[in-house]
């Protein structure tokens, strides 16, 4: 079967250059500052691309990342400053008045900014002022009130500080983006192999047979990823995609590294085959590759299944397969959308191959039952061993270019005995909340029942990452106090609570001269990869301050504990690791000698247990899970009640976003220009609801919780998109997804299976 999309331009390739290129001149910023970058990034090893969390290739300079690394770049490094004269004296209504795209254009925080609701202003503030009202006002609140939010673009020194603060401060509330996005993964993950983290590294792409891509978009999201691939394809390995949507980065995709590809403007089809799965359908349809492959196994024995891994590596295989054994194939099909011969064409793919890497992203997180769908992954892979072995294994495929090292740094509301531990050890005298706190769910559930009084964020755009957006946005409004520390303006901070402050900081990309010395910083990759990130752009203000010294600054002004020497750590991000490096004893392997590692390598892998198939499980095996096909899920009760009249809608990102930082309104891979209210809808379903390209809809979520939530006047587009399945953008479509219902045992919003209905407008 041969999907080479020919008639539309290829993703990546000349597209992406001069969107590139055009990044930087739509942040005006001048040929002298891209000059310096390009150069000081090579000379220094450079920062970290405050992008996605793919690894880089060792020693390769930024300027090799890809075009989406390039707009996050230029989009951090831009000259334009949102400074005293634009916030002093507007009203939160005048700020929220403007569009996304509006605000993010005023450009970079340079000034503390605090709104008060008595006169209900921003205005401008020196940091000791900022300071001293963050002080009082969190001494006056009841610190179980307090939440402390964590996107995954801070460093690891500024994340464990981050932690520090509000355990010390006494709030054992430490959301995370990581809630809204990969923490199935790291549940299952944990559950079945016994570590919550992908066992591959860079490398495997170059080793790997065959590669089961599920429910992710790399042409938009993980670029260099999409690179990955396409020289993996032409090499000579396969490549599946499991999707509901024909993405084309996977039809056509030229590397812009390829000279003849460019000169050509032509790309290949990088996938050999994309499937249909509906949305949902992925649990049944890894249930139906693996039926196959024990029905493949029962013709040929010995010849499909690793039995000699699974013997010595695993338990629970026999009650797994009587499960998958006693499953019809009429209802996998139903489950799945795809058909019986499809499913069986993947699995004698998958049983071909002597090596599989199973990478996945959003489309199998943000479920009701994502848990149970990424064990039927793991599953998959622990039938024929693939885990633990050059060119294959488990991949999910991180958002936040560090929110893998937060996590390690304890920046997350439950942590083990162990750290709190150590953490006391570390700083005698110390006194920590060790109490499990609050996720994002549950801080969300606080604000509106009002036992949660304020937000304290570093970094991220909490309330329009949100499920409800819109009612969290103005929860945040009514709530006491909130407190951002961030690079750019975004909607979260022009809804404030009684008391507001905007601390304006550096980013990945600015020099860090805190303390009168060159600091650099480290994150985490996907892999497992800690790195020094030193940045190089002259900060364009001399009042933005580092996350690190904002952060140990604030808790000076609360003055809570005296057992941290909170000045020496910001003074010297050294004794920041050095910290690290003593709390991680007995929690997470591989920090020994952190500091001088960096300086000496600037990076080092982390030790992952089970890509050594040593399994941290109780019974030191790794464990095939089952799940029943069918779930009861809000789609499943709204189909029940309204019929075929309910799709399942997925909230996705366009080619030119990320995450809440909309760039542009266009999406170049789905050919929308100027407009994001689109809405995805398959032409059999436009066909049997009379509707036609172009057509405007009212689209109404259908969830029990007796909440309206209706997104109106979007745009109907015929899309290669399966049947009962539609997509939108977030954050427009945002305010559809319940806040009401997550995916079962880890509360991540269900972002991508909200059960709608569509009304002509
Ligand atoms: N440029 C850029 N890069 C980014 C980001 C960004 O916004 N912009 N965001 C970063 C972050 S935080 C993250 S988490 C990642 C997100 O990266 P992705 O997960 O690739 O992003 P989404 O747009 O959410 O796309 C999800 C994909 O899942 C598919 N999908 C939806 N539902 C289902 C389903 O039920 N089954 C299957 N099999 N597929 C489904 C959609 O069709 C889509 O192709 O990217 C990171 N990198
Ligand atoms: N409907 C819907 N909603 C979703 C998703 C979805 O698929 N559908 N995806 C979810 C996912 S996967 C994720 S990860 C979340 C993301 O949720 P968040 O991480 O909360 O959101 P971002 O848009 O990444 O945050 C962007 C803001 O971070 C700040 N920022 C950027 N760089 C820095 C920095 O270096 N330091 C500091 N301090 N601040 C910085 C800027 O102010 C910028 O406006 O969204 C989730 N929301
Ligand atoms: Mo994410």
């Amino acid at each position: 079967m041969d999907i080479t999309d020919t008639r539309s331009k290829p993703a990546g390739g000349r597209g992406a250059i001069a969107a590139a290129l055009n990044a930087f001149r739509r942040q005006e910023i001048p040929a002298k500052v891209i000059g310096s970058f390009l150069k000081n990034n090579k000379v220094h090893g450079g920062f970290d691309c405050p992008g996605c969390a793919f690894p880089d290739k060792d020693g390769r300079p930024l300027v090799d990342s890809c075009e989406q690394g390039q707009k996050a770049v230029a989009w951090e490094m831009t000259r334009k400053a949102a400074g005293g004269a634009f916030f002093d004296g507007k009203t939160p209504e005048e700020l929220q008045a403007l569009s996304d795209l509006e605000l993010e254009f005023e450009g970079r925080l340079t000034t503390p900014v605090l709104y008060e609701r008595a006169s209900n202003r921003y205005r401008a503030i020196d940091w000791d002022q900022a300071l001293g009202i963050a002080a009082r006002e969190l001494r006056a609140l009841p610190a179980q009130a307090v939440a402390f939010y964590a996107s995954g673009r801070s460093s690891n020194e500024a994340a464990f500080l981050w932690q520090l603060l509000a355990r010390s401060y006494g709030s054992p509330h430490l959301p995370d983006s990581s809630n809204f996005c990969h923490e199935p993964s790291g549940y299952a993950l944990k559950q079945s192999v016994g570590i919550g983290k992908g066992t591959c590294q860079l490398d495997d792409f170059d080793h790997a047979e065959l590669f089961l891509v599920i429910g992710q978009n790399p042409a938009s999201n993980h670029p260099r990823m999409m690179a990955a691939l396409h020289a993996a394809r032409q090499r000579g390995a396969t490549i599946l995609a499991l999707n509901p949507i024909g993405e084309r980065g996977f039809r056509n995709f030229s590397d812009p590294k390829n000279v003849s590809e460019l000169l050509g403007n032509r790309g290949i089809a990088v996938a050999n085959a994309i499937y249909p799965v509906r949305i949902g359908g992925d649990l049944a349809a890894l249930q139906g590759v693996m039926k196959a492959l024990f029905e493949d196994e029962a013709a040929r024995p010995g010849h499909v299944l690793d039995h000699e891994f699974m013997g010595e590596h695993c338990e629970g295989l026999d009650t797994l397969r009587s499960q998958i054994e006693a499953l019809g194939w009429s209802d996998i099909e139903e489950e799945s959308g795809l058909s019986i011969p499809q499913l069986r064409e993947i699995a004698t793919q998958y049983a071909r191959s002597k090596a599989t890497m199973l990478c996945w992203c959003m489309g199998l997180t943000q479920h009701p039952r994502a848990v149970a769908t990424i064990q039927q992954v793991v599953n998959l892979a622990l039938l024929r061993g693939n885990v633990g072995k050059k060119g294959a294994g488990l991949m999910p495929v991180r958002g936040h270019s560090n929110v893998q090292g937060d996590r390690t740094m304890g920046a997350t509301s439950q942590v083990s005995t162990r750290w709190l531990d150590n953490q006391a050890a570390c700083f005698p005298g110390i006194r920590l909340c060790r109490d499990h706190g609050r996720d994002a769910a549950g801080v969300i559930g606080g604000l509106f029942e009002g036992s949660m009084q304020a937000l304290l964020s570093l970094g991220g755009n909490f309330g329009v990452a949100a499920p409800d957006a819109p009612r969290v946005l103005d929860a945040l409004s009514k709530c006491r106090f909130t407190l951002h520390i961030a690079t750019k303006l975004n909607r979260t901070h022009c809804h404030p609570g009684a008391i507001g402050l905007v601390l304006p900081t550096l980013g990945r990309s600015d020099q860090d001269l805190s303390g009168g010395r060159a600091q650099s910083v480290s994150t985490e990759d996907t892999s497992s990869t800690v790195r020094a990130s030193r940045g190089t752009q002259r900060p364009i203000s001399d009042r933005q301050r580092s996350e690190p010294v904002i952060v140990a600054q604030l808790a000076q002004a609360i003055g809570h504990t005296t057992a941290v020497p909170w000045q020496a750590l910001a003074d010297d991000y050294d004794r920041i690791r050095d910290a690290i490096e003593q709390c991680q004893h007995g929690v997470t392997e591989g920090f020994d000698a952190y500091s001088e590692r960096l300086r000496e390598n600037g990076r080092f892998r982390l030790p992952n247990a089970a890509a050594e198939r040593r399994f941290s499980t109780p019974s030191r095996r790794a464990r095939f899970i089952g799940a029943p096909l069918r779930g009861e899920t809000p789609l499943t009760r709204a189909r029940q009640q309204f019929g075929d009249a309910v799709l399942a809608l997925m909230t996705i990102r366009a080619h030119d976003q990320f995450n809440t930082t909309v760039y542009s309104n266009d999406d170049r891979y789905r050919d929308v220009a100027g407009d994001r209210r689109v809405l995805f809808v398959n032409p059999e379903d436009m066909a049997a609801r009379n509707l036609l390209d172009g057509d405007r809809v009212d689209i109404e979520a259908v969830i029990d919780d007796g909440i309206d939530r209706c997104v109106r006047a979007f745009t109907v587009r015929g899309f290669d998109i399966a049947r009962g399945c539609v997509a939108a953008y977030f954050p427009e479509a945002s305010g559809l997804v319940p806040a009401s219902h997550y995916s079962a045992d880890t509360h991540t919003p269900i972002y991508k299976e909200v059960p709608v209905r569509i009304n002509r407008c």
